[in-house]
């Protein structure tokens, strides 16, 4: 994500690295070098300026340029700076009405349709037993309804639509009485797109705005588009009012120019965002992940959160201490490549980790796993332990006792002792308090503790 303005901003901060003090001089060279980063990266200019001034001003301050770690201080800076525009803290979604309703617009193809469903399913996961009913209220594009129907199919929630030639707005109604009279909790309306804004959508949405109350209306954003989505949004907050925004197509060739310039142009809040096409691709936004995400900082945020969800307690911690000391042996290599993958792709989740976002090819395929189980249970304990040396003729005999190539098993041991070095080197969470992005993992759990929303 952002590539190009991580390395640069990157870039920047390895160059201050090397300086044993800041200077007015090099603190006003290094602003400039990100103003033109986040212009570049399509950052609303208003929102640049705010910014750098803003920085700069910090920057100036004493405690940096007498600190004897300004470069750490001029990271925080600009970390602190970035959370605070993009709304500092997660912006839950408000559910107290029965039913509550959710209305989404945006501009065609901008993932509304996909983004209801994202939505119904993360709310069904979160608050178990709510009952939710989505509305196919895009009668714009012969498919749409279909669409809508198939995704409420895909994930197990009720659609409503009406067949043949009926109008948006009564749709809407329609949906909206069946929710009373059935008591949904929660009913998410689907919305139709334009190419372009225009007068006759907006109007559209206004009605059904006026006849649903809704309790939140999100605004879609694509992404990729960068800032030109930015005046969409205000385009849309004047004509149907919005209370928030959900960025989409953020794994793409997403711009930063929406994601930094959203929150402060509409001073609405970054609800969510969607990072793939599939349903469970969607996360709440967290302005403190996505600033440490934009600085190449990993995302320990939502790697917490995914081994949360995936993971009891003990299990998590367990494994967190066996890789922090680096004492993993081939048994737990197995068992834990196991817990990772149920997470999703090992590359994907050492990405959430800082510095690592570098890491080539390492990776499993489920062939590979399948392999290094078979290798691993084809070992001695002693050498599932580490007690022994994994000489050539061990590896032999265990290649033939697991039936694969000995240059699987050689690559498997490689894999293994790259990996033990990987975490060897990981930074110690625990030790980052203070650091930009990592306030330390127990206070990111007890942080995401009071939010059920996480
Ligand atoms: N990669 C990626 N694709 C997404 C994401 N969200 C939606 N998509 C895809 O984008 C395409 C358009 O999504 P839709 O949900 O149909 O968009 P829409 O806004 O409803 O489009 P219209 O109804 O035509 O206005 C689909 O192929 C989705 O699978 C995302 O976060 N990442
Ligand atoms: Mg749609």
């Amino acid at each position: 994500m952002f590539n190009s303005l991580t390395e640069k901003l990157q870039g920047l901060f390895s160059s201050i690295a090397g300086k044993k003090v800041l200077t007015e001089d090099n603190i006003s060279e290094a602003v400039k070098t990100i103003r033109l980063a986040l212009l570049d990266a399509d950052v609303n200019f208003g929102v640049v300026s705010q910014f750098v001034n803003s920085v700069k001003e910090k920057a100036l301050g004493e405690s940096v340029l007498k600190s004897i770690a300004p470069q750490q201080q001029f990271i925080k800076i600009v970390h602190d700076e970035l959370v605070a525009l993009m709304g500092s803290e997660e912006a839950p979604l408000e559910l107290n009405k029965k039913p509550s309703v959710l209305m989404l617009c945006g501009l065609q193809g901008s993932g509304k349709t996909t983004t209801c469903a994202k939505l119904a399913a993360y709310i069904g996961k979160q608050e178990k037993g709510k009952k939710i009913l989505l509305a196919a209220c895009d009668l714009q594009r012969p498919a749409a309804v279909e669409q809508l129907k198939k995704l409420g199919r895909d994930i197990g929630v009720d659609v409503f639509s009406i067949d043949g030639d009926a109008k948006p707005v009564s749709v809407a109604k329609k949906a909206l009485e069946k929710a009373q009279v059935e008591k949904y909790d929660v009913l998410i309306v689907d919305t139709a797109g334009r190419l372009h804004l225009d007068e006759a959508l907006m109007k559209e949405l206004s009605e059904m705005a006026s006849l649903l109350t809704p309790s939140e209306v999100l605004f879609v954003a694509n992404a990729a588009v960068g800032q030109d989505v930015v005046r969409v949004a205000t385009e849309f907050d004047k004509g149907v009012g919005i209370t928030g925004t959900i960025l989409t197509m953020l794994d793409g060739s997403a711009r930063a120019g929406a994601a930094i310039s959203i929150r402060y142009i509409t001073k609405k809040p970054l609800k969510f965002e969607g990072v793939g096409e599939k349903i469970g691709d969607f996360q709440l936004f967290n302005p403190k992940s996505m600033a440490d995400r934009i600085l190449g900082m990993g995302d320990v945020i939502n790697l917490v959160r995914k081994a949360e969800e995936h993971f009891n307690e003990e299990e998590a911690l367990k494994m967190e201490q066996k890789l922090r000391k680096a004492t993993f042996t081939y048994a737990d290599y197995l068992q834990q490549m196991g817990m990772v993958k149920k997470m999703g792709s090992l590359k994907s989740l050492l990405k959430m980790l800082p510095g690592m976002g570098a890491l080539g090819d390492l990776d499993f395929s489920d062939k590979q796993f399948v392999q290094v189980e078979a290798i691993v249970l084809s070992m001695t304990p002693e050498e599932r332990e580490e007690k022994v040396e994994m000489s050539h003729s061990r590896r032999k005999r265990i290649a033939k006792g697991s039936g694969v190539a000995l240059e699987e098993v050689n690559r498997m041991v490689k894999g293994f002792t790259r990996m033990k070095q990987l975490f060897k080197n990981m930074p110690d969470l625990k030790k980052m308090k203070g650091f930009p992005g990592f306030s330390g993992l127990e206070d990111i759990k007890n942080q995401m503790k009071g939010n059920k929303w996480r």
